[in-house]
């Protein structure tokens, strides 16, 4: 049975294919992946995503599909003249997913819980489909620490609001803790496809992780705050000479869970303020979305160099 700290890295079967650590799923003659509407007993889910290789989430529905509208250009892949991308899940109302190739793009909506209920059914999909080798990425907005808005950071390290490098989570009245721990190989790949001509920097380092955005953030500006900005300044400068870059809200789950299933996964986020500056995000629509193409440029690059791509 699994200890209740759990340290060891999983790996892929011989095929290179997913293992799941949960021996129940093999014994289900159907799984229904309620959040992303897919069920195992009527669709055949190695036919549909069988060839999928990059596994591409954040926030919002809508950004998600530009993304994907984005990489299907990059890989130079065509829908039929009139056709537009369809929305896989659209029957599950919570999650937005597209297809294009072996590129898959999904919505994950606002922190962790939210992230965790669908990677979950993600990992899962990658099992019932027989995906080989699949690496995820985050591409998301945060709040810098020390770095001016519109700027990516790649996530080195994550740990919660108490600094802590783990995932804590109730599960039968216990604690159990998994540690977040993010493929170093990867993120160095990805901050070294930079290019001189890039409009933004790239910080690689730790991501602080929160369960909310206001004062959970440290932020004054929420409908509550009790603490001072001498208070707020003194964390987010205990933050940053911790080497403590960035904060957002997805992290923490995305590496723990990542790690414990043995699949390759990184974290790229594009600062949207300095947060050292302050705490509304008042950046204009157009430059905020941008900035938020910044991660995608990137992920994108990655993508083709993995494809033979020029
Ligand atoms: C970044 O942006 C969202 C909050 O505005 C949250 O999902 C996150 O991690
Ligand atoms: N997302 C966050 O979680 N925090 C910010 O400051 C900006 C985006």
């Amino acid at each position: 049975a699994e200890g209740k700290e759990s340290n060891e890295t999983y790996t892929r079967h011989a095929d290179d294919t997913v293992k799941l650590r949960n021996t129940n799923i093999a014994d289900m003659d159907r799984d229904i992946l309620y959040h992303i509407a897919l069920d195992s007993g009527i669709q055949n889910l190695p036919q549909m995503f069988g060839d999928v290789r990059f596994v591409c989430l954040g926030g919002t529905p809508k950004r998600m599909e530009k993304f994907a509208n984005y990489i299907m250009k990059e890989i130079d892949l065509k829908l039929p003249t009139g056709a537009t991308l369809l929305n896989i899940s659209q029957r599950s109302y919570r999650y937005a997913m597209y297809k294009v190739g072996p590129v898959l793009c999904l919505s994950h909506g606002m922190g962790m819980p939210s992230i965790g209920i669908l990677l979950h059914e993600l990992f899962k999909l990658m099992y019932h489909a027989k995906c080989k080798d699949p690496v995820f990425f985050r591409l998301g907005t945060c709040g810098g620490v020390g770095i001016e808005g519109g700027n990516l950071v790649i996530s080195q390290k994550v740990v919660d609001g108490y600094m802590q490098p783990f995932l804590d989570m109730a599960v039968l009245g216990q604690l159990h803790r998994r540690p977040a721990i993010l493929d170093q190989e990867l993120s160095e790949e990805l901050s070294d496809l930079r290019m001189k001509e890039d409009p933004f920097t790239i910080t690689q380092g730790t991501t602080m992780c929160t369960y909310d955005f206001y004062e959970g953030q440290g932020r004054l500006d929420g409908a509550f705050c009790e603490f001072t900005e001498g208070d707020k300044l003194t964390f987010l400068n205990h933050l940053h000479d911790n080497h403590i870059v960035n904060m957002e809200m997805e992290s923490l789950t995305f590496a723990a869970l990542c790690h414990h299933a043995g699949i390759r996964g990184a974290v790229v986020c594009v600062t949207l303020l300095n947060r050292l500056h302050g705490d509304q995000v008042a950046e204009s629509k157009e430059v905020l979305e941008k900035w938020q193409k910044y991660p995608q440029i990137l992920i994108s690059r990655y993508i083709k160099k993995h494809l033979n791509i020029k």
